[in-house]
């Protein structure tokens, strides 16, 4: 059965973290595919409910009040409201934006975990685990940083190495620091609940890789088929945290439900308050039901970082419980570039919809076209400035706003805004109607297949069918002589105006509702896309209204401006440096022999992606130093480089290769790296002190 024949339709998009305001990214991971999905659905009359809300728990929300000096509720207030507002000036259709900090949700969060905890589905289990003794407080996932096992990294998270990209514990951690107090963490025994996702494997195995192979999109089967090989381990359900949903038991007292335990459920909790606004029966959208071809259809629309959550986790969860019913897709997207750099809250590299809409006021749907047709749907995307205004200016302005402004304008110049039916249709008329009545089910077929590229560009080819017919059809040269033609070329114009009005409604719905104004037509469902008939006789068309502008040069360039300006701001900025270590004697400090030295050589080490081999002259010898510079520089570009380098550091062997010593370099936040070297050449062997 195909996605949309069902009846009932249960749509997410994930719920993003109130710690901070919105980019293009979050649009095009997440909300534009779910949004264009369910204004489709809803045309097609189905019974949908489309949720969302902040998701206002974990260590995203604390660490982010700690940062800013206020309280997480404070964090919680001020973006959740920002939130909110951006997604309804981008028009995402939600049909209630919930919070997961509402009692509702604490009290359904909690509910889940007491059935899986009477079924006895946890295994409760004791551990030792890190805890900052300054803070009096167990220190999880986020709070520790050390260095990655796995690839050196010096910044990675207790839970996962961004750099590598490797999920971790925190006892995996080299050298793990306590983000709160900068001190080591000692380790202590604590008791969490845990989910055994190695039991559910084999169902999973069943339920995910054999029930959905060739339905789930490849990028996310790929991701679901590399977690299950790799074999389940056992999750735990609750965390040492003093923010989140209470452990609902007594034993569990000062403990929380771990964010992804209740983030999920926050789905549901929104589903049960917007049921409770509307008169309706929230388990109709989510209980299993006795005749399967009753129960709701769950889709959830993610960006690729939380696929295994969405696709394993929450799965597993909901099949402990029992009564509830199982994703039947997860459409989840990759991730969103832009101009060459992944995009990043922290380095402000990024294009905040607040900050568009005020640059490019009202411009809504011109920023929804160029992101749905770039969509990171199969792999990662770019989003250059370059290329928005090429998008808008020759497809939405040259394209579908000529062609109407054209039609709209012809219309009241030659007939006061009347349409004439003229005379009989000829063989060019009706093949034109042909060919646009091919569109609507193409876009159904894209769209039912979570290929909105695609979709959307059926529908700037529809109005180059219209562009085109009009183009040679030049009523505004025939006007002198055959009136009743040009009557006729206008009629079959509007009537592809009037389709272009319906097609729009899933992509571009400030637009759309324009078209039916200009139109003088009450909206369309989908039902009536194809239609060659939508305007009558006689008809009086409303005000030509403008559809879209040119992007000038300046307004790329001073975009261009601002993100070069950001990244310089980056580079100064202090906000995001490590807290502080401990102090240490002079006696220690002076234990350390730092020279400056020169690179004489340069090679990648063999089989690693990080790694350089370096031959470097320290003024006392010259000796071999394993560096993990290589995703940063290339050997060629560094001989000759001078470097700081502590020549008295114990020898190392790394992958086989004696390293002697170590270069300093400088490291941010993201974790890259750069050079900390002279301005002027010195004397290799100087001391740095
Ligand atoms: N808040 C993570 C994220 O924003 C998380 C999604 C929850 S969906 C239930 O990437
Ligand atoms: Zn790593």
């Amino acid at each position: 059965m195909s996605t949309l024949s069902k009846k009932r339709y249960t749509i997410t998009s994930a719920l993003p973290y109130a710690n901070g305001p919105l980019h293009i990214g979050h649009l095009a991971g997440a909300y534009i595919p779910g949004d264009i999905f369910v204004r489709f659905l809803r045309l097609n009359h189905k019974d949908v409910v489309y949720v969302c809300g902040s998701d206002e728990h974990g260590a995203a929300i604390t660490i982010k009040a700690k940062k800013e000096g206020v309280t997480p509720k404070e964090i919680i207030n001020k973006y959740n409201k920002q939130i909110k507002d951006s997604f309804e000036d981008f028009g995402i259709s939600f049909d209630i934006y919930h919070r997961t900090s509402e009692p509702i949700h604490h009290q359904l969060s909690q509910e889940f975990f007491l059935n899986l905890y009477e079924k006895g589905e946890f295994i409760e289990k004791f551990s030792e685990q890190y805890y900052d003794e300054e803070f009096n407080q167990f220190l999880a996932d986020r709070y520790i940083v050390g260095t990655c096992p796995h690839c050196q990294n010096e910044g990675a998270y207790g839970d996962q190495c961004e750099k590598c990209g490797t999920s971790l514990s925190p006892t995996d951690l080299i050298n793990p620091k306590s983000t709160l107090s900068g001190n080591t963490p000692i380790l202590k025994e604590t008791k969490h609940w845990y989910l055994p996702l190695d039991k559910y494997q084999p169902w999973l195995e069943e339920w995910l890789i054999e029930g959905k192979k060739g339905e789930l999109k490849s990028n996310v089967f790929g991701q679901c088929q590399s977690w299950l090989k790799s074999g389940l381990q056992p999750r735990s359900m609750t965390r040492d945290l003093d923010w989140g949903v209470d452990v609902p038991l007594v034993e569990a007292e000062g403990k929380k439900l771990y964010v992804w335990l209740d983030a999920p459920i926050g789905y549901i909790s929104a589903t049960k308050q917007w049921a409770i606004d509307h008169g309706k029966n929230w388990e109709d959208y989510w209980k299993k039901t006795a005749n399967p071809e009753d129960e709701s259809t769950l889709i959830h629309f993610i960006g690729k970082d939380n696929i295994v959550f969405h696709c394993i986790i929450f799965p597993a969860i909901l099949h402990a419980h029992g009564d509830y019913i199982l994703p039947d897709n997860v459409p989840a997207n990759e991730f969103l570039n832009l101009e060459g750099d992944k995009l990043s809250t922290s380095r402000n590299h990024a294009v905040w919809l607040h900050e568009y809409l005020e640059e490019f006021p009202g411009k809504q749907d011109e920023l929804r076209y160029v992101l749905t047709s770039i969509l990171p749907e199969t792999s990662d995307s770019e989003f250059t400035w370059k290329d928005f205004q090429a998008r808008v200016n020759n497809e939405l302005v040259a394209i579908l706003g000529n062609f109407i402004n054209r039609v709209m304008v012809l219309s009241h110049k030659y007939f006061d805004g009347k349409l004439l039916r003229g005379s009989v249709y000829t063989d060019t008329d009706q093949n034109v109607f042909e060919e646009l009545a091919k569109y609507p089910g193409l876009i159904e077929q894209s769209i039912g297949s979570y290929r909105f590229r695609e979709a959307l560009s059926y529908f700037i080819n529809a109005a180059r069918l219209g562009n085109k017919y009009l183009a040679e059809e030049e009523p505004w040269k025939i006007i002198k002589n055959d009136e009743e033609r040009v009557k006729t070329v206008l009629f079959v114009a509007s009537q592809i105006v009037a389709n272009l009005a319906v097609l729009a409604q899933p992509f571009l719905p400030k637009t759309a509702t324009k078209l039916f104004e200009m139109l003088n037509l009450p909206q369309k469902s989908w039902d009536s896309a194809g239609e060659v008939d939508l305007l009558k006789e006689g008809q009086q068309l409303g005000e030509v209204q403008l559809l879209f502008e040119k992007i000038t040069d300046e307004q790329v360039e001073f975009q261009l401006n601002k993100l070069a300006q950001s990244k310089i701001d980056n580079a100064k900025s202090v906000s995001i440096a490590a807290p502080a270590k401990a102090n240490v004697t002079f006696d220690d400090f002076m234990k350390l022999d730092i020279r400056v030295g020169t690179i004489l050589e340069a090679e990648k080490v063999a089989k690693t992606k990080k790694l350089l081999k370096l031959k470097i002259d320290t003024g006392i010898d010259q000796r071999i130093v394993v560096s993990g510079i290589a995703e940063f520089f290339a050997p060629a570009d560094i001989v000759g480089k001078q470097v700081s380098i502590l020549v008295n550091l114990e020898p190392r062997e790394i992958k086989g290769i004696m390293s002697q010593g170590m270069i300093l370099m400088a490291e941010d936040a993201d974790g890259r790296l750069d050079f900390v070297n002279p301005t002027d050449a010195v004397k290799s062997g100087s001391t740095v002190r």
